[in-house]
């Protein structure tokens, strides 16, 4: 990832600075790590750190800023930086509270979404080996509270990537999902939904 910093003329930025007088907070190593701490820490085991996350999937940001201190050394502006650049809009800071947007498996209440169309096709990346039984029970959220969805062919074959290096892209017919009254999520760069029924799934790649 690239790095992240602060600068007084230019601002916060991702990257280098333009005026090139800007320092750098986070390198690019320990943005991932700190990122990946951070989806961990709200997504699956909050209370392994003595974090609270509420149903909707907040927790305290000052408590998750002495937590992430702790183990990583880095305070509020960075995580803060974290939480805007993130290239999936994975968290989401407001009054004085942080989440994650997708990806728990602890048990939070994922209805929420951001304004916005869905568009008529999504993708989804996998294991080839997952698709038999794809196409025979749907996609399921398995381990997740929700199945995610990709906007993009190609966010999907990234997706997939992380389980093998030739994925299985599928698309799913969103716009018949939701005729169908299946609700479908944005949030940040990733849709949710609860199930999607295999008639509505067709294997591209
Ligand atoms: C599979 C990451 C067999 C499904 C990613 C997937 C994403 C089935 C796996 C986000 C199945 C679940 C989520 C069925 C589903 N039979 N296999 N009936 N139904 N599966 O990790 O979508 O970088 O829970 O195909 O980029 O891979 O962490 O879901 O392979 O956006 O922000 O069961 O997490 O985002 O795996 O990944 P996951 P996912 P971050």
């Amino acid at each position: 990832m690239k790095p992240l910093g602060v600068c007084d003329k230019c601002g916060d930025f991702e990257g280098s600075c333009k005026c090139g007088r800007g320092k750098v907070l986070l390198d690019g190593k320990k943005r991932e790590l700190v990122s990946k701490f951070l989806s961990r820490l709200l997504r699956h085991f909050p209370h392994s750190f003595g974090v609270e996350v509420d149903e909707g999937g907040w927790a305290d940001l000052d408590k998750v800023v002495d937590v992430v201190k702790e183990r990583h050394g880095v305070g509020k502006k960075e995580i803060e930086l974290i939480v805007k650049f993130d290239p999936k809009g994975r968290f989401e800071i407001k009054n004085g509270k942080i989440r994650a947007k997708y990806g728990h498996s602890i048990k939070v209440k994922v209805d929420w979404s951001e304004s916005s169309e869905i568009p008529p096709v999504l993708y989804h990346g996998t294991h080839p080996a997952n698709v038999p039984s794809i196409l025979k029970r749907g996609l399921l959220p398995m381990k997740r509270r929700e199945v995610h969805l990709s906007e993009t062919i190609q966010d999907a074959i990234e997706v997939g990537r992380r389980y093998h290096p030739n994925p299985a892209v599928l698309a799913i017919d969103a716009k018949g999902m939701i005729k169908a009254g299946f609700e479908i999520r944005k949030k940040g760069r990733v849709y949710t939904t609860d199930h999607v029924p295999p008639k509505f799934i067709k294997r591209i790649l």
